[in-house]
């Protein structure tokens, strides 16, 4: 069987030239991509990105033909940069990441709506991944000595991202992400039409509830993730077309719905398709993956974090193809940060 390509593309000196003259305006303005606002007064901002990137991006969407797509050649300025903070509340601001915010906030314009959990970073659009002290075994992107497993982002919410758009600051060690394509996987029929049945329970990663049960226990984002925890209803793990289908999983938050060892025969096979067909990718300095959430799993190597300054260090933005899935379910009426 043939694996299904990832679409790639990297930007040449004149478009890296001329993107980063027609962001000089945005650049300087006070507001920042890390707030909702930004994306409803530059809503039109992708007619500012290369037509070379505007049109790969609109086939990604269009005509999903790859899980995944990879960009190469944004430029970072390292002393810019920083060292890589040591932890996400970074009270020194996010100046320093700026100019990669711009690009993914444009690209995620270019694909839908970018949204935020209110559970997670204080509902920040744009958000860190990189390892914090004392998070090492977790299964989150704060995490490190242990492999992060398998998922898709948020996969305990119906509403969860469309796209998830991964950019790399600093990756010295060429750590890899993992990506599997749920259409590149091979399952028999009986397997197939038991994931295609609601069966499973998918409950939130603890970060949903962690981070604000310490700093808002009343919040009522917080009563919601406790509720999809205590409470999860049953979902399919593959939907849409059986010959094509769309995945939901998250291999280490979910389990099957009762005692039913032919979906647990099921959901073991789809795990190791997924190890079967995964395939590396590193996020360079520069490097923007987008991800269809629907259609690619992702996982992340295990690494042992130095915590000097030169981790490596993502920046994670979440887009949903229209703003109608969360319509009603934001923080303020038509917001962008969702409960
Ligand atoms: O660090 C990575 O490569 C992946 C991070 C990740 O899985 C996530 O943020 O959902």
């Amino acid at each position: 069987m043939t694996m299904s390509p990832t679409l790639e593309y990297t930007l040449n000196p004149q478009e890296v030239t001329d993107l980063r003259a027609a962001l000089a305006g945005l650049r300087a303005s006070a507001l920042s991509p890390v707030e909702p606002e930004f994306y409803e007064r530059h809503w039109d901002g992708p007619s500012l990105l290369p037509g070379n990137l505007r049109r790969l991006l609109d086939d990604f969407r269009r005509n999903e033909p790859s899980a995944a797509c990879l960009v190469h050649g944004f430029p970072v300025d390292d002393a810019v940069a920083g060292p890589t903070p040591e932890h996400w509340e970074r009270p020194e601001g996010y100046g320093s990441t700026i100019e990669s915010d711009l690009y993914m906030a444009l690209c995620g314009l270019a694909l839908g709506e970018p949204f935020s959990w209110a559970t997670l970073q204080f509902g920040r659009l744009l958000q860190d991944v990189f390892p914090v002290k004392g998070d090492e075994q977790r299964m989150s992107g704060h995490g490190s000595e242990a492999f992060l497993l398998f998922h898709t982002d948020d996969a305990f919410r119906p509403d969860s991202c469309d796209y998830l758009l991964l950019f790399g600051i600093r990756n010295e060690e060429r750590i890899p992400t993992y990506i599997s394509s749920a259409r590149d996987v091979s399952l028999d029929d009986e397997h197939r039409r038991l994931l295609a049945e609601a069966r499973f329970h998918i409950v939130p990663d603890e970060e949903h509830i962690r981070q604000l049960e310490l700093r808002a226990p009343d919040d009522p984002a917080l009563l919601r993730a406790l509720e999809a925890r205590d409470r999860p209803r049953p979902v399919p793990v593959l939907f849409g077309s059986p010959s094509n289908p769309y995945i939901r999983l998250d291999a280490p938050y979910m389990s099957c719905a009762g005692d039913d060892p032919a979906a647990e025969r099921a959901l073991d096979a789809l795990h190791a398709e997924l190890e079967r067909v995964r395939r590396p990718v590193v996020l360079d300095q520069g490097t923007l993956l987008v991800l269809d959430n629907h259609i690619a799993a992702h996982a992340r190597e295990s690494f042992t974090a130095r915590y000097d300054g030169t981790d490596r260090w993502l920046r994670k933005l979440i887009v949903s193809r229209g703003r109608r899935r969360w319509a009603g379910d934001s923080t303020r009426p038509g917001g962008r940060i969702v409960l």
